[in-house]
């Protein structure tokens, strides 16, 4: 399983708002050869950590590629600077936002991206929300911690809502 996060908290003037902007990044993925198997739904979040930009919506797809988890790390860089991604400082606001978020269960450590399993993505309930529309099974491939446990840690401290 391939699983992929997708966040916006500006949307584009070509797509509209975050919700469609994340909506247009699922066919984009698609048209770049990659097999979407399935989507979540679309949640919306303050921005963690806390900050006076706008509110974010996230989502997550699961796919089938031939790329190798560099190769499709370019691929989701690609779409970004499509979507007219700008990278002024981390976390700072954005069109759109692609995670590789796990890649079968590979395990990279970094120093150099992608580190698999994201390394972030277990205390966010804006990735976890979603990832458990699609893969509610998953545990994560070191600590062998299931995505209910997580999200259980987190609590309802992060106030991710779906939408409609
Ligand atoms: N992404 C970040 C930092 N903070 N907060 C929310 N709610 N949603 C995000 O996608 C997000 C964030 C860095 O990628
Ligand atoms: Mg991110
Ligand atoms: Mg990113």
């Amino acid at each position: 399983m391939i699983l992929i996060g997708i966040g916006s908290n500006l949307g584009h003037p070509a797509h509209g708002s975050p919700s469609n902007t994340c909506k247009a990044a699922v066919s984009a993925i698609q048209n770049t050869g990659c097999r979407v198997l399935s989507v979540s739904n679309l949640y919306r979040s303050a921005p963690i950590p806390a900050s006076n930009q706008p509110d974010y919506v996230n989502g997550a797809v699961s796919l089938e590629t031939e790329l190798d988890p560099t190769e499709l790390m370019a691929t989701l860089h690609d779409i970004e600077n499509e979507f007219d991604r700008v990278r002024l400082a981390q976390n700072s606001a954005r069109t759109l936002d692609l995670d590789l978020l796990i890649y079968e269960d590979i395990i990279r450590e970094g120093p150099e991206s992608p580190i698999l399993p994201h390394p972030r993505m277990t205390g966010r309930a804006f990735v976890l929300l979603p990832v458990r529309d699609i893969a509610s099974d998953w545990t994560h491939p070191i600590s062998g911690v299931s995505l209910d446990t997580f999200l259980r840690q987190i609590g309802d401290t992060q106030h991710c809502v779906p939408i409609n």
